[in-house]
């Protein structure tokens, strides 16, 4: 049987209540079938970033998995739909929300897929918590251009 892949999942929510909602999404995770849970990061209150509503809870996990990207994908939006996510417009503030960071050293680009996600680079929000696991993910200087995005460690 081929080696599973580490994929990296960013975890966020900014409705009702968003701590219990990611450590629920963490266990569903962790319970995914071909899949184990290798890491998750603290949790961390974040302002939102190019979206309104209240603060966001963030969290990175990071998987050893046997199924495929897309499966992968379709697995996490399971339990985003689990967790009651609507979605009314883009960006619009949700339960849960889990993007597939990275795959591997996989690069994909389809209409229901870009990995690594796009915009990830840019946002404090994934940068801390994953630094938080895989600080040889993060390069060096990355975090210092964002100081503006508040992220704190939640105790
Ligand atoms: N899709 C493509 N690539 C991926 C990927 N790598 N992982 C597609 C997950 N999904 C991916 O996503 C829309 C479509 O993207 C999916 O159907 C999938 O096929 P969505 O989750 O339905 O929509 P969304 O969340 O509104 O958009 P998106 O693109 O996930 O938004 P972002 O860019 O993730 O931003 N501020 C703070 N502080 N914390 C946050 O967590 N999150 C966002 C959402 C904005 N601001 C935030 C936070
Ligand atoms: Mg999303």
């Amino acid at each position: 049987m081929k080696e599973p892949v580490t994929a990296y999942v960013g975890l966020g929510a900014n409705l009702g209540d968003a701590a219990a909602t990611v450590l629920g999404a963490v266990e569903a995770l962790a319970a995914l079938p071909r899949t184990t849970l290798v890491a998750r990061s603290s949790l961390y209150r974040t302002a939102p970033v190019q979206a309104s509503g209240p603060d966001f809870v963030n969290a990175v996990a990071a998987l050893h998995t046997r199924l495929d990207a897309p499966g992968l994908l379709a697995a996490l939006q399971g339990i985003e739909a689990a967790a009651g996510r609507e979605r009314p417009y883009r960006n619009a503030p949700r339960t849960l929300d889990l993007d597939l960071l990275l795959y591997g050293q996989g690069r994909i680009d389809s209409a229901r897929l870009t990995v690594p996600h796009p915009r990830m680079s840019e946002r404090a929000f994934v940068l801390v918590p994953l630094a938080e696991i895989a600080p040889q993910l993060v390069p060096a200087g990355a975090l210092a251009a964002m100081t503006s995005q508040v992220v704190a460690r939640m105790p």
